[in-house]
């Protein structure tokens, strides 16, 4: 079982797609065991974007992410990190493949509604960033047997 940090950014929230881009992963079966709404500060923003702190773009992405709420989530399921990124797609709404989340919903490279960590490493970092360990609720959804076997 695999974590990652979730968060339907500025345009998401202000664009009123939450519920329906929660329905997607709901429907999937991933299970979400943790979700706030917060406002990012720029100093989160920093340590978020730690590896694009000095690249030319940095001072956009981080007035945009701190520029309304974001809803943070931790999801919880089998291969969960990949299995979200496929389900958003290319980082450029342009380029994300329709049926995924920014290829349904995204035009842009800045404005593409979610952010999804992108291995296990990094996901246990960010969730540590936006989460502490007592706002996690460890549960097993009654539905489980009913979406994958037992050896799965
Ligand atoms: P991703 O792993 O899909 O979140 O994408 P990256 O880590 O490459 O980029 C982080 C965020 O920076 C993305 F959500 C989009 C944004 N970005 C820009 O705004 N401009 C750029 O030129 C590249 C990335």
């Amino acid at each position: 079982m695999e974590r990652s940090l979730v968060l339907l950014k500025p345009d998401c929230v202000q664009r009123r797609l939450m519920g329906r881009i929660i329905a997607r992963f709901e429907d999937k079966a991933i299970n979400i065991v943790a979700m706030k709404l917060i406002q990012v500060t720029p100093e989160l923003s920093k340590q978020h974007y730690a590896e694009h702190v000095n690249k030319p773009f940095y001072g956009g992405l981080e007035e945009f992410i701190t520029g309304a709420p974001v809803l943070a989530m931790v999801f919880e399921g089998l291969e969960v990190v990949r299995v979200v990124r496929d389900m958003l797609g290319a980082t450029n709404g342009l380029n994300a493949a329709p049926g995924t989340i920014r290829g349904d919903f995204s035009s842009s490279r800045q404005m593409n509604l979610v952010h999804a960590s992108d291995g296990p490493e990094s996901a246990a970092r960010e969730i540590d960033l936006y989460f502490k360990p007592e706002e996690i609720c460890e549960y097993t959804p009654d539905l489980t047997p009913w979406f994958r076997a037992a050896d799965e």
